[in-house]
């Protein structure tokens, strides 16, 4: 079974104003399409075929250079989907909202940690909420690493990411990668994110 490309839970232009339905629809359907079939490609004929995107990150130090960045492209972006929504914004509840004020003070502190390292990631990458040891943690990866890669130094269960390369915000923000953060905040979808989180328990 070769990895699909899915698709995507509402409209190229359902996120907007906050992301732009041109920045989306060329994310998807080219880059994140991109990643599918250069993975399918990769681990064709090898030991990985038929094994999850899951497994293969946990190995991913024993694997090329190609599996390792379009693995990570796939996982990362299907993950990047998921956790955004026009009915997104607004704040956590619940078990979730407890769990990032005990881990980082309140909201507003986990917000600025997790925009700061969105934000000082240098050049291309991903900054992340994870589960780890049964507490929230924030951290950033490089390119298209994750943290469920066993040879990067920020691990967990990630719950929510966004994507920093400049291919996701340039279109609209340009330079302006802080305003892009800003905006993410205005489209997450904290239910799926609360969901992710029981699930990684
Ligand atoms: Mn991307």
């Amino acid at each position: 079974m070769a990895f699909e490309l899915p698709k995507l839970p509402y409209e190229y232009k359902a996120l907007e104003p906050h992301i732009d339905a041109k920045t989306m629809e060329i994310h998807h359907s080219k880059h994140h399409a991109g990643y599918t079939s250069k993975l399918n490609d990769a681990i064709a004929g090898t030991s990985l075929e038929g094994k999850t995107i899951e497994e293969i990150l946990a190995n991913i130090s024993s694997q090329s250079a190609g599996v390792r960045n379009n693995g990570g492209g796939f996982y990362n972006h299907c993950l990047f989907w998921e956790v955004m929504s026009p009915n997104g914004g607004g704040k956590p509840s619940g078990e979730l909202a407890e769990m990032i004020n005990s881990a980082f003070g309140s909201f507003e502190e986990f917000k600025t940690l997790f925009s700061n390292a969105a934000a000082t990631q240098f050049g291309s990458g991903w900054a992340w909420l994870c589960l780890k040891d049964g507490k929230l943690v924030v951290c950033s990866t490089p390119n298209q690493d994750n943290p469920l890669m066993d040879n990067v130094g920020c691990n967990g269960t990630p719950i929510l990411g966004i994507d920093v390369w400049e291919h996701a915000y340039y279109l609209n923000y340009q330079n302006r990668r802080p305003d892009y953060i800003e905006a993410f905040f205005n489209v997450v979808d904290w239910n799926k994110v609360a969901e992710k989180l029981n699930k990684a328990k």
